[in-house]
């Protein structure tokens, strides 16, 4: 998708803090850090959210969670423990339309979400 911030960063063409990339897996620290930890997971292949999931792409939301695990243990908060979000759409605060998950870390996080 030409117009996607997130696939330009993943096509190269846009810097980011790179923690991991699989060729379909993709993690990056997120630009505006909500938390001392703050990594986004994407896929490569454009998906504007998850209400665009098929079931061909179970394997591929499944390695999103392997990676974030993978992330957690090498950022230091595997133990300490850590969120994993997906927003979709307006009433959840998506505002960028390529599914990623937020792995947020390195503070206590309250509970429930805003
Ligand atoms: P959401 O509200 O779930 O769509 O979260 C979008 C996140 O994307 C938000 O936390 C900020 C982050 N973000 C937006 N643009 C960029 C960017 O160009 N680079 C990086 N690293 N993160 C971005």
């Amino acid at each position: 998708m030409d117009d996607c911030i997130f696939c330009k960063i993943a096509a190269g063409a846009i810097p980011a803090s790179i923690l991991y990339d699989d060729g379909a897996v993709l993690a990056f620290r997120d630009i505006n850090p909500e938390a001392p930890v703050h990594v986004l997971l994407i896929p490569h292949r454009h998906i504007a959210t998850l209400n665009d999931l098929e079931a061909a792409d179970a394997a591929l939301i499944g390695q999103l969670f392997l990676v974030a695990r993978r992330v957690a243990a090498e950022l230091g908060v595997a133990e300490s423990g850590y969120r994993t979000v997906i927003n979709c759409n307006r009433d959840a605060g998506q505002l960028v339309f390529h599914v990623h998950m937020h792995l947020l870390a390195g503070r206590e996080l309250g509970w429930p979400p805003g």
